[in-house]
């Protein structure tokens, strides 16, 4: 079974044809060269050119009506032949739109691009894609369009793909600022389609000022549970509130859900510099956004572009997800990896609202806060500033809007220059003990040949003069060697190696890491090891998942252990991995990642497949994975996680045992006041 491959762009310039033809301050941020210079930005990258390019065609009436009524129909379509005087009339029937005699035309090709893309990713001529529509769609409803959108695209594809593909679990991610409600009406009860959003919200004081889009709107019905909004209640949302919402929240319920297709609602204007969202995501933001989901659905992943106004924003983090979805390596995340708390405030609700429908929130305290006094509000206010702080706090007063956008601009050309960097020819390289074997890995993959001997020694007695004499341990230390080298010098970017004496072979590895500079390694120890490590100084953080109980240590800052029994590791994966791992290694941002599997692994090999998708968002994806036993299939696995030709198949979900939960509860409650991005409830900052 070969997975698809490439990934689709979507595009057309017909659909910049339509533009608001008067003077309206609250539509005149959607304009044509939203779509330009998006496209452009792509070329500039060469993204273009990796992509594969689909057509886009119109979408017909039928499918139209999968969403709207032939009514509403009716109406768009009378405006082709209207003029400026009617257009402005039909116009003023719905809330922040306009038509142009082209929107019907441009609003039929954004339907169609969206549709001609699912059917390239459910075909599998694609694995993923992109498409660049206007208008947007996912404010239109049944019955009118609404806050730039005409048709809702999104909405629109899902039902297309139930219908014409008869999928079962639909996943409509919409990180625009805000909220799609057209596609929360049409999905309510709809158990099929979890739709997710998080959108400014600001106590309903932000459009599109509706009281169902707060946290407790969950869905109706059949549908309950289906429905996750989270609100924001303050601007200056950043990188890190961000991914503590998915961390917290998306990830741990879609993973749990189990969708057969993913669809975004990717609007920019959540991103740093957009008027209209105010918040502060930088591009780099999407690229771990989109990389999070690419691991569910088998990777079927159809961004469809919705709003996002800073035009210099909007280009970059389009880029970005593109980039991705191409699986180039991501850059590091940038900024102080703490939510807000505000942010955490959200979070809590919604997993708390959530908690009667999904199993991954059954111990969840049961404790929304909107009678938070608004004494203790202040209070810890008060501790936000000291722990937290968002660049648009400190934003000095008295500024333009259109100082500020050129402000952005320049920070961005700056940024963007300080992100990105060269991608290595090969991603992933590979050292195994049976040479004979090396049919089995995946073709991208390149398989290490001996080391030079002499090379070898010399490294190996500067570290240690005895080992040299130890013809087993010099023979496991050169295959980890091989591989570490090439990704320390940036040949790869990441690789895997066997090794009969992990141990040694990884303490020899961390040595030669700070030996050439790095400041910090994460260090994932899956199975029983011990490692003779000094973890005083912060440059390494050890975490290890172990079955035995390990005395008299107890959990630090740097060592972090947690104790599984053998058939307790499946279940307990996600709530360990989502809601601690992920947390605590994006909290301490690694310039490489180490992880060792050894004896006694009490996590079985699709979760540890998965463990290696995950972390690839983090330390420009360098991870060294060190295998002790030679398991073919593990290292194949592994390698094909590492390479990213696919993503392992984790089947049925079932619940984590109390026992497990209550031990990471512990560690959260523990840790995180170091590591921030394990907060995800309020109570220890009161
Ligand atoms: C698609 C989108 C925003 C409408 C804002 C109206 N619409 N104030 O971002
Ligand atoms: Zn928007």
């Amino acid at each position: 079974f070969a997975m698809a491959s490439g990934t689709a762009l979507i595009y057309d310039d017909e659909m910049t044809s339509c533009k608001l033809l008067w003077d309206d301050p609250e539509c005149d941020i959607e304009v044509p060269e939203r779509l330009l210079s998006s496209y452009e930005q792509l070329k500039h990258y060469h993204l273009v050119e990796r992509c594969i390019h689909v057509p886009v065609r119109e979408g017909t009436e039928e499918e139209i009506m999968l969403v709207h009524s032939s009514e509403y129909l009716e109406v768009v379509k009378s405006t082709q032949t209207m003029n400026e005087e009617e257009l402005r009339r039909v116009s003023e029937n719905y809330d922040a739109v306009y038509f142009h005699p082209n929107t019907y035309r441009c609003a039929k090709l954004a339907v169609g691009a969206t549709l001609q893309l699912v059917d390239s990713v459910i075909s599998g001529k694609v694995h993923n894609g992109m498409a660049l529509v206007r208008p947007p769609g996912h404010h239109s409803q049944r019955n009118a369009a609404n806050g730039f959108c005409v048709f809702n695209n999104v909405a629109i594809a899902a039902q297309y793909a139930k219908r014409r593909y008869g999928l079962q679990r639909i996943l409509i991610v919409d990180w625009d600022v805000h909220h799609g409600q057209g596609i929360q009406y049409v999905f309510e009860e709809d158990p099929s389609v979890l739709y997710y959003s998080w959108h400014r919200y600001e106590h309903q004081q932000f459009w599109p000022l509706l009281r169902e889009s707060d946290y407790d709107a969950v869905g109706q019905g059949k549908g309950k549970g289906f429905n996750l909004n989270v609100p924001w209640n303050k601007v200056g949302m950043g990188n890190s509130d961000y991914l503590a919402a998915f961390f917290h929240v998306l990830l741990p319920v879609a993973f749990e859900f189990v969708p057969e297709l993913i669809l975004v609602s990717s609007g920019y204007d959540s991103g740093i510099g957009d008027p209209e969202g105010q918040m502060n995501a930088t591009p780099e933001c999407f690229a771990h956004l989109t990389h999070f989901l690419m691991q569910l659905a088998n990777g079927r992943v159809c961004a469809v572009l919705e709003g996002g106004y800073h035009l210099k924003s909007l280009s970059e983090s389009v880029c970005m997800t593109v980039k991705t979805l191409l699986r180039d390596p991501l850059p590091q995340i940038s900024g102080e990896m703490a939510p807000c708390l505000s942010a955490v405030e959200s979070i809590q609700n919604v997993r708390a609202a959530h908690k009667p429908y999904w199993k991954c929130l059954m111990y969840e305290e049961a404790t929304p806060l909107h009678n938070l006094s608004t004494k203790s509000q202040q209070m810890m206010e008060a501790e936000l500033i000291q722990t937290s702080t968002h660049p648009t706090a400190k934003q000095a007063v008295g500024t333009t809007n259109s100082d500020e956008a050129i402000k952005t601009d320049r920070f961005l050309e700056s940024h963007m220059k300080k992100i990105l960097f060269p991608v290595p020819p090969v991603k992933t390289a590979a050292a195994i003990v049976s040479k004979a074997d090396a049919h089995l890995l995946p073709i991208s993959v390149q398989v290490e040949m001996e080391m030079n001997a002499q090379e070898l020694k010399t490294l190996v007695s500067a570290f240690d003069a005895e080992l040299v004499k130890e013809e087993k341990a010099l023979l496991s230390l050169q295959n980890v060697l091989a591989v570490l080298d090439k990704i320390l010098k940036k040949k790869v970017c990441n690789g895997i190696a066997e090794s009969s004496v992990a141990s040694v072979s990884t303490t020899f590895a961390l040595k030669h890491c700070f030996d050439f500079g790095l400041q910090r390694v994460l260090c994932i120890v899956v199975g029983d090891m011990d490692l003779e490590l000094d973890l005083d100084d912060g440059k390494i953080l050890l975490m290890n998942i172990c079955q035995k109980q390990q005395t008299e240590k107890t959990n630090s800052k740097y060592h972090i252990s947690l104790n599984w029994k053998e058939d307790a590791g499946r279940n307990n994966f996600f709530c360990a991995v989502l809601g601690f791992i992920l947390p605590v290694a994006y909290s301490y941002q690694p310039d490489l990642m180490i992880i060792v599997i050894g004896p006694n692994r009490s996590l079985g090999v699709n979760a540890i497949s998965l463990l290696t998708c995950l972390l690839q968002g983090l330390a420009e994806s360098r991870i060294l994975v060190v295998i002790q036993d030679t398991e073919i299939k593990l290292v194949q696995s592994v390698a094909k996680a590492l390479s990213g030709v696919s993503t392992p198949d984790f089947g049925a979900y079932a619940p984590a045992s109390q026992e497990n939960v209550f031990e990471i509860k512990q560690l959260k409650d523990q840790l995180q006041q170091e590591w921030k991005m394990l907060r995800c409830s309020v109570k220890d900052w009161i």
